[in-house]
C-alpha cells in the first residue's frame, strides 16, 4: 500500500513538530498538505518538503481528495468544526487535546462518530505511549502493586507561552493527569477540587501558580497533581502510584548519571515536554498510521481508524476540566458528571 498522505492542520510548535516526525521518523505516512491561519507559515514549510502542498482554509485541506487523513494540532476553539467535518468526510484524525473546549461539544463530536459506527477519532494523550507509563499500567494490571490506592503527580513546567492564564493550568496541564488517572485507574473522575497556595512571586498576573488539583474517582480513589508552570527550572513530570503492596514511581529522569565537578554527581533534567515525550510521540503517531493503514486496506467494512485513546476519552477529560475550572474559582470540590457511556451505543 502506499503512503498515507496526512494533512497536517496547524504548524506551531506541535503541528511542526509532527511534521518533522512524520517526515523524518514515521513509516508508510507522508505530509500531503499542510495548513495554518499564518499562511506565509504554512506556505514556507510546504516549500521545504517534496510533494507537499499548503491549504488556505482548514475545511478545504480535509475535503481534498488526496489526503486520507488528518492530524489536527489547531487551537482548541476551531476543533468542534474541523473534526466534524473529518467525520463527514469519514476522514480519520488524530487530533492533539483538546477534543474540545466543552463538554456539550465533546458530546456532540461522540455522538456523531458514534452514529457513523466507525472510530475516526484518535486524541493525542502521549503519555498512554511513553514506556515509562505504559510499564507503571502493566504493573497495575500485573497486580503488583496489589490493589492501587492513591496516586501522587507532580507537574512541572519551567515556564509558560504568554497569556497562559490559571484557567490553562487547568485545562493544558492537568488535562493530561486526568488522562492518566483514567488510563492507570481504568475509571472515571468523579470530582475535582482545585486548591491555590500561596503564589510563585515570579507568576505573571492572571497566574494562579503553583495550583493543587485533588481527584477523586468513581470507586473512591485519590489522585493529587501539584501543578507548577513557572518553575524556572526544567520540565518534571513524575507519577507515583500507592497500592497495597507497595509503590512505584516514574519519571525521576535518571537516565545517565554523571560524575561532574569534583564532589557533584547527577544527569540531566528534561527541558520541556516535547524532548519527555519525544518518544512517546513518535510511538504515538507510528501506531496511528498504522492503524489507519490497516483500516484504509479493509475498505468499507473497517470500523476502527485507532489504536489509543478515542472521544469519548476526550470528552471525559473535557469534563473534569470545565468542573476544574469551576473549582479554581470557588476552592471547593466539584462533581463530576458524565451522560451514561452505554446510552450511547458505540461510544
Ligand atoms: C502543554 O500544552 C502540554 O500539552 C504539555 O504536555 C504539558 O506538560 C504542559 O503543561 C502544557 O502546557
Amino acid at each position: 500500500m502506499s503512503d498515507l498522505r496526512v494533512a497536517v492542520l496547524g504548524v506551531g510548535l506541535m503541528g511542526a513538530d509532527h511534521v518533522k516526525r512524520i517526515e523524518g521518523r514515521i513509516s508508510g505516512a507522508r505530509v500531503a498538505v499542510v495548513n495554518d491561519y499564518l499562511t506565509d507559515k504554512a506556505d514556507a514549510l510546504a516549500a521545504t518538503i517534496p510533494g507537499c502542498r499548503s491549504v488556505a482554509d482548514p475545511l478545504d485541506a480535509i475535503a481534498d481528495p488526496e489526503v486520507d487523513a488528518v492530524l489536527l494540532a489547531t487551537p482548541g476553539p476551531t476543533h468542534e468544526k474541523q473534526l466534524l467535518a473529518c467525520l463527514d468526510h469519514r476522514k480519520p484524525v488524530l487530533c492533539e487535546k483538546p477534543l474540545t473546549t466543552d463538554p456539550q461539544s465533546s458530546l456532540e463530536v461522540v455522538r456523531r462518530e458514534a452514529e457513523l459506527g466507525k472510530r475516526l477519532i484518535q486524541v493525542g494523550f502521549m503519555r498512554r505511549f511513553d514506556d515509562e507509563y505504559v510499564a507503571l499500567k502493566a504493573m497495575l494490571d500485573e497486580g503488583e502493586l496489589g490493589r492501587a490506592l492513591v496516586l501522587h503527580c507532580v507537574h512541572r513546567n519551567p515556564a509558560v507561552p504568554h497569556g497562559f492564564d490559571s484557567s490553562n493550568v487547568v485545562r493544558d496541564s492537568l488535562v493530561h493527569e486526568v488522562d492518566v488517572t483514567r488510563f492507570l485507574f481504568d475509571e472515571e473522575v468523579s470530582s475535582v477540587q482545585i486548591v491555590r497556595p500561596t503564589p510563585n512571586s515570579a507568576a505573571p498576573e492572571g497566574l494562579s501558580d503553583p495550583q493543587i488539583a485533588i481527584l477523586r474517582t468513581a470507586s473512591g480513589r485519590h489522585v493529587d497533581v501539584e501543578l507548577f508552570v513557572t518553575t524556572g527550572v526544567a520540565y518534571e513530570v513524575r507519577t507515583e502510584v500507592v497500592g497495597e503492596h507497595g509503590s512505584a514511581m516514574i519519571g525521576l529522569d535518571v537516565g545517565l548519571v554523571r560524575k561532574g565537578a569534583p564532589g557533584v554527581w547527577g544527569g540531566t533534567i528534561t527541558p520541556g515536554f516535547r524532548e519527555r515525550f519525544g518518544r512517546a510521540y513518535d510511538n504515538e503517531i507510528q501506531r496511528w498510521v498504522d492503524a489507519v493503514r490497516t483500516g484504509l486496506a479493509a475498505g468499507e467494512a473497517a470500523t476502527d481508524f485507532t489504536d489509543g485513546p478515542g472521544a469519548w476519552d476526550g470528552y471525559a477529560a473535557t469534563v473534569v476540566c470545565e468542573a476544574g475550572v469551576v473549582s479554581l474559582g470557588t476552592g471547593e470540590p466539584v462533581e463530576v458528571t458524565l451522560v451514561d457511556r452505554d446510552s450511547i451505543p458505540g461510544a
